[in-house]
């Protein structure tokens, strides 16, 4: 039998300095090279990867080019890959994967330079999907797990496969990146930070999550030998020196979580993780022990809203008081807390806003250090749910600001338009009047320009201390209008954006 050669291709979503890992890549190589072999092309560092594309096509033989694509600022590069492989290379089968085909598959099959896409996972589904084009056997396609499909200009969606954490048994393949150690960062963890994922999923069904549409509120922990190995090639053969985790929810439960947190003592490489409030709440002291030895240095926790009413609908599973809490907790056991809040939901659009700026404000002076990333509230429709979910608990039917209802593009083309990046980057609905979106974006700034965040290496300690100093009169007096000299010192200093290009 031919092995498969697969190409796997990262479009371009972030600058060069902001580039991490592309672990989806490196995941699924290790699944792909077990039965063939495959090659990365990451779009971050490569930023003629469109031409570098075509150019290893040319030169070696591939059976199939598989494309990671997310919502967002990433659908543009992804179609224009895509346009070009199918232009040169007409026969050559064109695979979508990761968050946007798994949350609207009908759309990226719509467009007639993709002709599979992979729900969810793609550790079985795409080798199994390699082996059938490879040997030609199409009759196997009916029974691959996850893989929806053109057929007779139809599209078929084959049942979701179970889903599952598997230990490789070896370290991902780093080196398939070329030199993987272009990949640390400094950071404010450290010189030399590493991105990994450990667990994989999350219990929670929150309804605006792209995580429990894409999981459906499982989640898996890794073996602790396998964390112990991947950390100890990061730290002692890559020379990393902290960590920032993209598990999904990282506190699961605590008696599965304090050997991993051992491990991670052992090692002593600080770290950042994505939390809930309620787990951190949860945990006993010997485990709050071993956070502060293994140097957990900032949590991202999804406060949400300061609405108890909102976190039931959105089924967060937790309280306003409970993120007030986490904050004073966080700041004695020396974490940063980075509480993310959702602004100009559909319903009560100004109230809402208005009230979660004034939960910010009491956030803050529990715990001045606090962190804060406010996004606005653009839910997932309701196709996107998981199947499990879907039609339980459905929202009321979205309106835009003229009372019409909100139709979802259809097409990729159609996400690319900038109304509909803002949406898939939660910065903008349409439901927002161009009052309240100025509110936002005026709050934000004096709040940003008051508290510049620690993640910030690049602006000197003098310019954040100057803008802190000049936005203090207004964030005390609540005047958030029109700031415009927070924003002509903003675009001299260019303060950092996590919730753009992330640490
Ligand atoms: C790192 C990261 C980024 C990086 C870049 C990622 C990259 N592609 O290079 C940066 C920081 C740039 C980024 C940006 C954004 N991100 Co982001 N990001 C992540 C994060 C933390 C990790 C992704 C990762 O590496 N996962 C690990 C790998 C192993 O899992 P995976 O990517 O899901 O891959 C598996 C499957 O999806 C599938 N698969 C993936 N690709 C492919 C390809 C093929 C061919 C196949 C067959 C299968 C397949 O198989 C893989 C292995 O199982 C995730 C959260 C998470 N933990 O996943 C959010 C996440 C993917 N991001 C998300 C979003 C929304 C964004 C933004 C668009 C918006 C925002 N505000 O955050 C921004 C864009 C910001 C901007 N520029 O304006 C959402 C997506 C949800 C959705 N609704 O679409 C997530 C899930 C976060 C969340 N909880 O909301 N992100």
């Amino acid at each position: 039998m031919t092995r498969p050669h697969t190409l796997l291709i990262n479009p371009t979503v972030t600058s060069r300095s902001s580039a991490r890992f592309p672990l989806s890549l490196l995941h699924l190589a290790a699944a792909l090279d077990k039965s063939g072999s495959s090659d990365i092309i990451d779009g971050n560092v490569d930023r003629d990867f469109v031409n570098d594309t075509l150019h290893a096509l040319r030169t070696r033989r591939f059976d199939a080019v598989g494309i990671s694509v997310m919502g967002g600022p990433q659908m543009a590069p992804s179609i224009e890959v895509s346009k070009a492989v199918r232009e040169h290379f007409p026969d050559m089968p064109i695979v979508w994967g990761g968050y946007f085909p798994t949350l609207y598959t009908d759309t990226a099959l719509a467009a007639p330079y993709v002709d599979y896409a992979i729900r969810g996972q793609g550790e079985e589904s795409f080798p199994a999907l390699m082996t059938a084009l490879s040997t030609g056997d199409a009759s196997s396609l009916a029974k691959i797990g996850s893989l929806s499909r053109k057929v007779d200009g139809e599209i078929v969606h084959n049942p979701s496969r179970r889903f599952s954490l598997a230990d490789p048994n070896t370290v991902l393949s780093y080196d398939k990146l070329g030199d993987p150690s272009r990949y640390l960062a400094r950071t404010f963890l450290g010189r030399r930070t590493a991105a990994h994922q450990a667990s994989v999923g999350c219990r929670f069904r929150c309804t605006f999550c792209g995580v429990a549409a894409m999981f459906g509120g499982a989640t898996a922990l890794p073996a602790t030998t396998r964390l112990e190995r991947e950390l100890s090639y990061l730290k002692y053969e890559l020379g990393a020196d902290s960590i920032q985790y993209f598990d999904h929810n990282f506190f699961d439960r605590e008696e599965d979580m304090v050997p991993l947190l051992e491990v991670m003592a052992k090692l002593e490489l600080p770290w950042w993780c994505y939390a809930r409030s309620d787990a951190l709440l949860k945990l006993s002291e010997s485990s709050w022990k071993l956070v502060r030895k293994s140097r957990l240095r900032m949590a991202y926790i999804g406060a949400e809203s300061p609405s108890g009413q909102m976190l039931k609908d959105i089924r967060k599973g937790t309280r306003p008081d409970q993120t007030l809490e986490v904050a004073e907790l966080c700041r004695r056991n020396g974490v940063i807390p980075e509480l993310s809040f959702m602004v100009g939901p559909p319903e009560n659009t100004e109230e809402e806003t208005e009230h979660t700026f004034e939960f910010i404000r009491e956030l803050k002076r529990i715990n001045p250090q606090s962190e804060i990333i406010v996004y606005v509230y653009t839910p997932l429709p309701e196709s996107s749910r998981h199947e499990k979910d879907r039609g339980k608990r459905p929202s009321a039917p979205l309106l835009d600001v003229n009372g019409e209802p909100v139709v979802f593009p259809k097409t990729p083309e159609e996400w690319t338009q900038q109304h509909w990046v803002d949406y898939a980057c939660h910065a903008d609905a349409p439901w927002l009047t161009d009052k309240l979106r100025r509110r936002i974006r005026d709050f934000v700034t004096v709040l940003r320009c008051r508290y510049p965040t620690a993640q910030d290496l690049r602006s000197p300690r003098w310019a954040k201390r100057t803008l802190s100093v000049a936005a203090s009169w207004r964030y005390s007096y609540r005047k958030y209008n029109r700031p415009w000299e927070l924003e002509l010192a903003n675009r001299l200093v260019k303060l950092r954006m996590p919730q753009v290009s992330g640490l």
